[in-house]
C-alpha cells in the first residue's frame, strides 16, 4: 500500500492532492462531541481510552481528514508533574507555580503508569483508523509553562514574564523539567502507535524574538533532539503569531513548521526555509464566509503554498467550537477538489 498522502506531504514528497486536517479537528463544533460531553466531564472522556478513540475518529469518519489527531489535551501532562489541575467553566485551572521550590518539585512523568489513559485510546485508534495516520501531541514547554506560571489562561503573560525576567534561572529550570517531560510524552506516543508528532507553541507569539531566541529557543532545540524516533516519523512545529522570529523557529527544529494567518504562508516558507514542510494558514474565522469568499481564500492559501511538495493544509489555530459542522466539510472539499485540480 502506498505511504499516506499525509505522511508523504511531511517528508516533502510529490502528492496527487493537498492532504487536510484541522487542529481541534475533534470536539466542541461537533454535534456527536457535545452529546457525549453532557453526561461526561471533559477530563472523563480524556481519560476513558474508549470514549477519547470514539472522539478522536468522528471528524475522520465524517469529513474525511487526511489525519486523525488523538482526543487528550495538552494540560494534562501537568497532572503527571504532580500539579492539580481541573478544568472549568471559564477554562483550565492550575495551581499556580512560581517559587524555585515548587519548580524543584516537578516530576518528569512516567507516562505509561501516569498517563496510561493516553497511550490506551492511541492503540484502540490505530486498530480501528485503517490507513490514516494518527497525529500523537504536547503542548511546547514555553506554552506548558505559561499555564503552569499564571495558573490557566492569560492574555498579558505577566507573570510569567515576570518570572522569565527576574528569576531566569528558577524559568530556565522550569523549561528542562517541561522539556523533559515533554520528549517522555512524545516517545510514549510513538511507541503506542502515533505516525506523526505536533508539538503546540500556541502563545510564544507572546514574546519578542530576543526573548524567544533566549529563553525558548535551546529548550525547544533539546526537546527536538529528545525524539527517539526523529527521521522516523514527522515532527510538527506549530507556532501561532511567531511572524517577528520564524528564522528562530526553523532553527529549532521540526520537520513541517506549522504557521498562523498573520503571515503570508508563500513567505513563511521562504523565511525557513525549502528544507521543511509547511502547514497552515487559513484564518479560522474564514469558515464563517459566504462560501464564494471560503474558495477564495482556501484558493488563496493553495496558490501560495503553489506547486512544492510540503504543504499540509490546515488552519492557522484552532477551529472554533461555533463553525457548522457543514463549513468543515465544505472546506475539506474545497481543498481536495482545488488541489488536485491544480496538480493536474
Ligand atoms: O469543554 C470541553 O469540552 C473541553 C474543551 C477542550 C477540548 C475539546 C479542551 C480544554 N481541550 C480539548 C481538546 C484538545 N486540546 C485537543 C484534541 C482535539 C483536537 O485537536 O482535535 C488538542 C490538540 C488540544 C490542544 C490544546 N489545549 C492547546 C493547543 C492548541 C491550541 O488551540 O492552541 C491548548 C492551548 C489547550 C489548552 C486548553 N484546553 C482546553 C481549553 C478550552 C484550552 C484553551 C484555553 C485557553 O484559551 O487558554
Amino acid at each position: 500500500m502506498p505511504e499516506p498522502l499525509f505522511l508523504r506531504a511531511c517528508w516533502r514528497e510529490e502528492v496527487e492532492r493537498t492532504p487536510v486536517w484541522l487542529m481541534r479537528q475533534a470536539g466542541r463544533y461537533m454535534r456527536a462531541y457535545r452529546e457525549m460531553r453532557r453526561r461526561h466531564s471533559f477530563m472523563e472522556l480524556c481519560k476513558n481510552p474508549r470514549l477519547a478513540a470514539e472522539i478522536t475518529l468522528q471528524p475522520v469518519r465524517a469529513f474525511g481528514m487526511d489525519a486523525a489527531i488523538i482526543f487528550s489535551d495538552i494540560l494534562l501532562i501537568a497532572e503527571g508533574m504532580g500539579v492539580r489541575l481541573e478544568y472549568t467553566r471559564a477554562g483550565p485551572r492550575l495551581e499556580p507555580l512560581r517559587t524555585p521550590e515548587q519548580v524543584e518539585s516537578l516530576r518528569v512523568p512516567d507516562v505509561s503508569t501516569q498517563m496510561p489513559y493516553l497511550l490506551e485510546a492511541i492503540k484502540l485508534v490505530k486498530q480501528k483508523l485503517g490507513s490514516t495516520p494518527l497525529i500523537g501531541f504536547a503542548g511546547a514547554p514555553f506554552t506548558l509553562a505559561s499555564y503552569l506560571i499564571e495558573g490557566g489562561t492569560s492574555r498579558s503573560f505577566m507573570q510569567t514574564k515576570r518570572l522569565m525576567f527576574t528569576s531566569p534561572g528558577t524559568f530556565s529550570e522550569l523549561m528542562r523539567r517541561l522539556t523533559d517531560a515533554v520528549a517522555e510524552l512524545l516517545n510514549a506516543q510513538v511507541e503506542a502507535g502515533a505516525d506523526a508528532l505536533q508539538v503546540f507553541d500556541s502563545w510564544v507569539g507572546c514574546l519578542s524574538p530576543g526573548d524567544y531566541e533566549r529563553y525558548v529557543l535551546p529548550h525547544m532545540r533539546e526537546l527536538m533532539s529528545g525524539i527517539d524516533a526523529r527521521g522516523e516519523v514527522p515532527v510538527i512545529h506549530f507556532v501561532n503569531q511567531a511572524g517577528g522570529f520564524l528564522e528562530s523557529v526553523s532553527r529549532a527544529g521540526g520537520d513541517v513548521i506549522g504557521v498562523d494567518w498573520r503571515v503570508p504562508i508563500d513567505i513563511a516558507w521562504r523565511r525557513i526555509g525549502y528544507g521543511f514542510g509547511i502547514q497552515g494558514n487559513l484564518d479560522p474565522m474564514a469558515l464563517f464566509a459566504p462560501e464564494h469568499e471560503l474558495e477564495l481564500r482556501v484558493e488563496e492559501v493553495l496558490e501560495r503554498a503553489g506547486a512544492r511538495p510540503g504543504h499540509i493544509f490546515n488552519l492557522g489555530h484552532g477551529v472554533h467550537r461555533a463553525t457548522p459542522e457543514r463549513r468543515v466539510r465544505l472546506l475539506v472539499e474545497l481543498v481536495r477538489r482545488l488541489s488536485s485540480r491544480r496538480a493536474g
